[in-house]
């Protein structure tokens, strides 16, 4: 059988390094490209680093960036990978209104450096390109989303994605390439960026009762999302690279919260009961039995626009791929809880 050999961009991220431990034990040889940096960014793949002059490794770091197209090409030119799982990316829709022109550098004309990289390269027969697009490229659509809801994209992040998308399928079509895209709705997990709403909920709990934070700082407590679990989400993209044909596929839980409910079962897994009282600005979230204010408002985490409600239809991820969320949302957040609580 053909060795497998993936690449990931955004290996020291929350869905590479996930990934990367799943292709190792598929037996992958996995390759992962990472960026450089003033002080180690690898700590969520260090507990699978392998050092290289031991005998076997099977997992190899390569410096890159996606706004460096030498860097790009160079890797791909070396490696010759079966598999391209592009998951790198600006990642935070907030910080893509700060930060728009490099969200679009990266997020957008990153990807086209790949497929171009693979074009180039005349290694489009040998090469399964996975695109990790994302529910933000619906923005305003109302939910249920699917894929043939309208994209309407609400953010720099979202726009960026969108671009990525429409390219990856239009690689597919005029170029014959094996190129397919995974448009996944929130996923979360242990090892999620401390600044996404759900990370930073579950480590402000921990922070409040280890005191070591007094309040928690929100913004929209009433935009709702279809949160699934990343370890089923991989699972997902390995999947979509393995069917037969290229495609797009919607990748959710068909379950949607509100940011407050997702505070208040975080809380509740504590023994907190949170109420509410006051409005905009002046709402907080406090127990009703000590009297105890636990959460406030900052305008600051409010976005200029914002995406309402996400809430994906996975019925076809279900009947092509068998693919369907195994992982129960009180269980994720569970489990985030007890790492931030054990750290
Ligand atoms: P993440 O934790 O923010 O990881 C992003 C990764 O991309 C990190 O490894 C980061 O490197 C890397 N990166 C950022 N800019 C780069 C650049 N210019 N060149 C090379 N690498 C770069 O994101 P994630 O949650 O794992 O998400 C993975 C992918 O899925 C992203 O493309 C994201 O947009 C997309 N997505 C995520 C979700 C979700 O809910 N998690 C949903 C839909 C789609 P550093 O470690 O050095 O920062
Ligand atoms: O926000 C609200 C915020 O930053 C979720 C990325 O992985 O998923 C993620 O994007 C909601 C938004 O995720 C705070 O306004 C309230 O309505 O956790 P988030 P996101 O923007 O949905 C998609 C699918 C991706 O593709 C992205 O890469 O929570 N919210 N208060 C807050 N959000 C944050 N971050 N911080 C707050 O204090």
């Amino acid at each position: 059988m053909k060795k497998k050999i993936a690449l990931i961009t955004g290996i020291t991220g929350q869905d590479g390094s996930i990934l990367a431990k799943f292709l190792l034990k598929k037996n992958y040889e996995v390759h992962g490209i990472k960026r450089r940096s003033s002080s180690f960014n690898t700590q969520r793949i260090d507990d699978i680093y392998n050092d290289l002059h031991e005998p076997n490794p099977k997992l190899f770091l390569h410096y890159g960036d996606l706004t460096d197209f030498s860097s790009i090409i160079n890797v791909i030119k070396k490696v010759k990978p079966t598999e391209i799982y592009n998951l790198a990316a600006q990642s935070h829709v907030q910080v893509s209104f700060e930060t728009p022109e490099y969200t679009a550098n990266a997020d957008a004309i990153g990807t086209l450096r790949i497929l171009e990289a693979i074009r180039i390269l005349n290694l489009k027969k040998s090469i399964k390109f996975y695109q990790a697009s994302t529910s933000e490229m619906y923005g305003t659509t109302p939910p249920p989303q699917d894929e043939n809801s309208p994209m309407k994209p609400a953010s720099p992040y979202g726009a960026a994605k969108l671009y990525a998308h429409w390219i990856t399928k239009n690689y597919r079509t005029s170029y014959k390439m094996f190129a397919s895209t995974g448009i996944l709705f929130n996923h979360e997990g242990p090892s999620r960026g401390e600044t996404f709403v759900s990370r930073k909920i579950t480590m402000g709990i921990a922070n409040i009762l280890k005191k070591k934070q007094k309040y928690l700082y929100l913004g929209n407590l009433d935009a709702f999302r279809d949160w699934g679990d990343a370890r089923d989400y991989v699972k997902a993209m390995w999947k979509i690279l393995q069917y037969k044909k290229p495609d797009d596929f919607v990748i959710a839980t068909g379950k949607s919260y509100s940011v407050r409910k997702f505070v208040e079962i975080s809380f509740s897994l504590v023994g907190i009961k949170i109420s509410w009282k006051g409005k905009g600005l002046k709402e907080i979230g406090y127990d009703k039995k000590t009297n105890r204010t636990y959460i406030r408002i900052d305008s600051k985490y409010f976005r200029p626009q914002e995406v309402d409600h996400l809430r994906g239809s996975f019925k076809k991820a279900k009947k092509t791929l068998d693919w369907k969320p195994q992982i129960k949302f009180e269980e994720m957040i569970k489990d985030m809880l007890d790492k931030d609580l054990k750290n």
